[in-house]
């Protein structure tokens, strides 16, 4: 019974760590910087220019969609910020939010996602 209570302890404190370490990798806890991050992302046949967007974690990132290709595109993210449907020839200022890891973008048209329009956010300490 005098091992009982040690280990009793133990797994207390490692639920506890499990508890904090989990808090601190998800994606909203993270600590703004107060800067903004603007990128400009144009469409080149079935591809977004650029592809990879990186951004300091923490930094606001706001994206300027314009949409330079031949029929109606969107950009879309995961975290659920989203620029509409774009007629060709048009502009939409997306506000992404606040980047604590990497997030996915995508066109959300037809099939365009799987032929190729799909950007990484990339959260870069
Ligand atoms: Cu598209």
């Amino acid at each position: 019974m005098s091992l009982r209570k040690p280990l009793t302890t133990l797994g207390a404190i490692a639920a506890t760590l499990l508890l904090l370490t989990g808090c601190t990798s998800s994606g909203p806890a993270v600590d703004a910087t107060g800067e903004t991050t603007e990128v400009t992302v144009t469409v080149s046949g079935m591809t977004y220019v650029p592809d990879v967007i990186e951004v300091p974690v923490g930094n606001e990132l706001i994206v300027t969609f314009e949409n330079t290709g031949t029929v109606v595109h969107d950009l879309k993210f995961a975290n659920g910020a989203d620029s509409g449907d774009i007629a060709p020839g048009k502009t939409s200022v997306v506000e992404v939010g606040v980047i604590g890891a990497n997030l996915d973008g995508w066109c959300s048209v037809g099939n365009h996602r799987a032929m190729g329009m799909e950007l990484t956010v990339v959260a870069v300490e």
